[in-house]
């Protein structure tokens, strides 16, 4: 389908640029590049999507000069009506979508949300005075005797989440993140023979470390996690079961996710972003049972900035996106194209962790090519793919190098593409990964950071990719020339 040059989307967004032309034309020109690359790159990282064109043009308004600090109905500055009705609007879609008791729409990213929900539950349990000594004080100009002073205030709190290496996410208690620092953290892993979390081991774990705070969600894991257990080991031990579904915030809302693996009815609190599978506007969110959702309506300004009216507007329109029955299509479309693709490189040789997929994520360990996630992920960018390294478990490389590649169909799925695309741009994946090698070192030896691909696999997987992509064009109502 040819974009349309005077759709109403062509109008919005080319009178829009000819706006910001007028001010700093580099701004426009910049603008206009992403598109470009956005259209041309095939795009598999996990996290993330493509955004409607209400949901886009929802954020560039003059809601974004409004202060609303505070909640509705509780608000630090007048003048905030047309904000409290985008704001009641998004967390009533979001109760709607989700099935949640309570919704918090201010966050402003994942790592906010995660915060918002720490605080929230560290203010639901331990004493004020000793919360409002800490409020005081930046963070960031908390020393380590700080910190271990405040736990001491807190009653030592502790948090068990996943390990990164193993799927989880650098909030959920790494220890440079300050999750790792405002906890006495402990991690839980996966299976070393298959990968599969082990919930007794986590439950044992539990009894033993008896945490405040258990977290449940991953960034890189591509399996289900049964949140019933998770709940049922949180009671026992007396823990707040805490959700991260930033990643499959869109598989719970289109319903592919349910009964035991649908966290809101299981979890006391559950964060998310709202720009991955959710395919909504750069963003997060807070859900809660109504025990918690006092604190949580105090995230501004206890731990966020003023809220972004222009985005909450945004999260209101992809939330009404989500409620529709095509929206549930979608996500069940996402995962039939992870299990594809998935499919796809196994019947050519790869190795992946956990062997195949259960959600919109793929890890693949590319030890297996003789290669680090590093230089896989520049390899695969030279022939127009874009990924991004992760950890696999128990990387030998690190979080930096590492040893694998994390690809999801959130975004290529958005642009239609099918299974059967997937399968061939597994084999895309393949023939890059196994024509590339490791670059020797400056200083002798086989560098962890430099890569040459085979320049004619290269082009033909390029040229192949383009082919591909043309067939499913992105915007095809948006005509910027
Ligand atoms: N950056 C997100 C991701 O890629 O998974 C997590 O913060």
């Amino acid at each position: 389908m040819a974009a349309e040059p005077y759709s109403t989307e062509s109008i919005a967004f080319r009178s829009a640029l000819d706006v910001i032309r007028g001010v700093e034309p580099r701004v426009a020109d910049a603008i206009s590049a992403e598109l470009a690359d956005q259209r041309e790159m095939l795009k598999l990282i996990a996290s993330e999507n493509y955004a409607s064109p209400a949901v886009l043009l929802a954020m560039g308004n003059w809601f974004s000069d409004k202060y609303a600090e505070g909640t509705i109905g509780r608000r630090f500055y007048a003048g905030c009506r047309n904000v409290d009705t985008v704001e009641a609007l998004a967390a009533e879609h979001a109760r709607n979508v989700f099935g949640a008791a309570h919704a918090y729409a201010q966050p402003h990213s994942g790592i906010d949300a995660n915060l918002v929900a720490f605080w929230a539950v560290l203010s639901q349990r331990v004493e004020t005075p000793g919360l409002a000594r800490a409020g005081v004080r930046q963070v960031n100009d908390l020393s380590e005797q700080d910190w271990a002073q405040l736990r001491a205030e807190f009653g030592n709190q502790r948090m068990l989440g996943m390990s990164l290496d193993a799927g989880g996410h650098l909030t959920h208690g790494f220890r440079p993140n300050i999750s790792g620092k405002m906890f006495d953290q402990r991690s839980y892993g996966t299976d070393p023979e298959t990968g599969l979390l082990d919930y007794e081991a986590l439950r044992a774990t539990a009894r033993e470390f008896r945490p405040l705070i258990i977290v449940a969600g991953y960034s890189a894991y591509p399996r289900l996690v049964n949140f019933r257990i998770m709940r049922e080991i949180a009671d026992e031990v007396g823990a707040t079961l805490m959700v991260d579904m930033a990643h499959f915030a869109g598989l719970v809302a289109g319903k592919v996710l349910t009964g035991d693996f649908d966290p809101v009815p299981h979890a006391n609190i559950v964060t998310t972003t709202t720009h991955k599978s959710l395919r909504g506007p750069r963003g997060g969110m807070v859900l809660c049972d109504d025990s918690l959702a006092e604190h949580v309506d105090r995230g501004c300004p206890m731990v966020l900035g003023g809220p972004l009216p222009h985005v909450m507007a945004a999260k209101a329109v992809a939330l009404a996106e989500a409620s529709r029955p095509e929206f549930g299509a979608y996500a069940h479309r996402i995962v039939d194209n992870a299990r594809a693709l998935a499919d796809g490189l196994l019947s050519r040789g790869a190795k992946l962790v956990t062997g195949g997929t259960d959600n919109h994520l793929v890890l693949i360990d590319v030890s297996g090519y003789g290669l680090t996630g590093r230089q896989a992920e520049a390899a695969l960018l030279d022939a127009g793919i874009v990924t991004n390294r992760n950890s696999v478990p128990q990387d030998p490389n690190g979080a930096w190098y590492t040893s694998g590649i994390r690809i999801g169909t959130p975004a290529l799925t958005t642009r239609g593409l099918g299974v059967q695309e997937m399968d061939e741009i597994g084999g895309l994946i393949h023939a890059v990964l196994s024509g590339t090698t490791a670059a020797a070192a400056p200083k002798g030896g086989l560098s962890k950071a430099h890569h040459v691909l085979d320049p004619a696999v290269a082009d033909q997987v390029a040229k192949r990719a383009s082919d591909l992509l043309a067939g499913f064009p992105l915007y095809p109502g948006i005509d910027l020339s």
